[in-house]
């Protein structure tokens, strides 16, 4: 088989595990298991950067739209999931009669459905406009047919999953698409007490551990690989200088694992790992000198009681 001819899936396997040291992208955690296991993440009490988001949303959502201050909008929210903390703003929004219309944009058009059918229960007079595929494709069409201001919501600390030249990157291509004026409401993960961020990553129920694990479990369903999980071992750091905060898959053993999609084995070291999450936390000026790079400006900050998590308000 020649590489073309693999999924995408297997083909970053091959890369990744290829690699020195040993590394997968963690958007391959959420198949099905994965996201049953990622909404008990969401809501487990260590988990605290859900919690911070919905507070911030709940006790400042009239500062956020006064900050945000424009006569009629598209709220365009990127990766908008299940939707459960941009409920509080879009009933918020709804109930002091802003002319808006929200605009949800997922890879996965099943989220959308689903996502679509809940507002329509719950907010049966809110305006969806789904806007499936991948995030600069929908935006660049965005650009192309509708001057309509925009805001852009990116929430829950998406971001972090890029290392912060990435991070630049990405955030420098949304700007592109945007439009002068446009806004960008935006969810980071601050710097705080090393043990609050080892605990929400490293659970003591093991839920971050299944989560990680899973991505071993879904190489086997998916692509006949023989991975033993007992003999992998989730292993969380955060390194309190540059805020990365990683997660580890390490091999407890010398071993070989086959798979079957790419006809081959790799072998693992005793006690060799596997990088698979980066989840960056940023100080206040760190973000700013981010926005800066990007191209935006820093409108405001919406922190919550505890420091834990902004979401920054940024206009092109
Ligand atoms: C969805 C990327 C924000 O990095 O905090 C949660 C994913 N990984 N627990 C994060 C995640 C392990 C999460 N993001």
């Amino acid at each position: 088989m020649t590489t073309a001819e693999l999924s995408a899936f297997a083909r970053d396997v091959l890369h990744g595990l290829s690699k020195t040291p040993k590394q997968l992208p963690s958007m391959y955690f959420y198949d099905e298991q994965g996201d049953q296991l990622f909404q008990r993440i969401m809501h487990m009490p260590e988990y605290y950067l859900m919690n911070c988001e919905l507070d911030i949303f709940e006790q400042q959502k009239a500062q956020i739209l006064n900050a945000i201050g424009l006569e009629h909008f598209h709220l365009l929210e990127l990766g908008a999931g299940d939707g459960y903390k941009t409920r509080v703003l879009l009933r918020y929004f709804m109930e002091q009669s802003v002319d808006f219309e929200y605009q949800p944009v997922d890879i996965s058009p099943n989220v959308l459905l689903e996502l679509e059918q809940r507002l329509r229960e719950e907010l049966p007079e809110l305006k969806v406009h789904s806007l499936p595929g991948d995030y600069f494709k929908v935006l660049h069409e965005v650009k192309e047919t509708d001057a309509t201001p925009k805001v852009v919501l990116f929430l829950g600390a998406n971001i972090g999953n890029y290392p912060q030249k990435r991070a630049a990157a990405f955030l420098r291509h949304l700007q592109d698409e945007l439009n002068p004026g446009d806004k960008l409401l935006i969810g980071f993960d601050l710097k705080k007490d090393p043990d609050v961020i080892l605990c929400a990553y490293n659970d003591p129920a093991g839920i971050t551990a299944a989560f990680n694990l899973n991505l071993l479990e879904r190489m086997n369903r998916e692509l006949g690989a023989n991975f033993n999980v007992q003999d992998f071992r989730h292993w969380e750091s955060y390194d309190p200088v540059t805020g990365a905060t990683r997660s580890f898959l390490v091999s407890e053993k010398a071993q070989h694992v086959f798979i079957k999609a790419l006809n081959r084995s790799f072998h693992f070291d005793a006690w060799e790992a596997i990088n698979v999450e980066l989840s960056q936390k940023y100080s206040l000026p760190e973000i700013e000198s981010l926005a800066r790079e990007a191209g935006f400006q820093v409108e405001q900050h919406f922190t919550d009681d505890q420091g834990y998590f902004v979401d920054s308000l940024w206009c092109k």
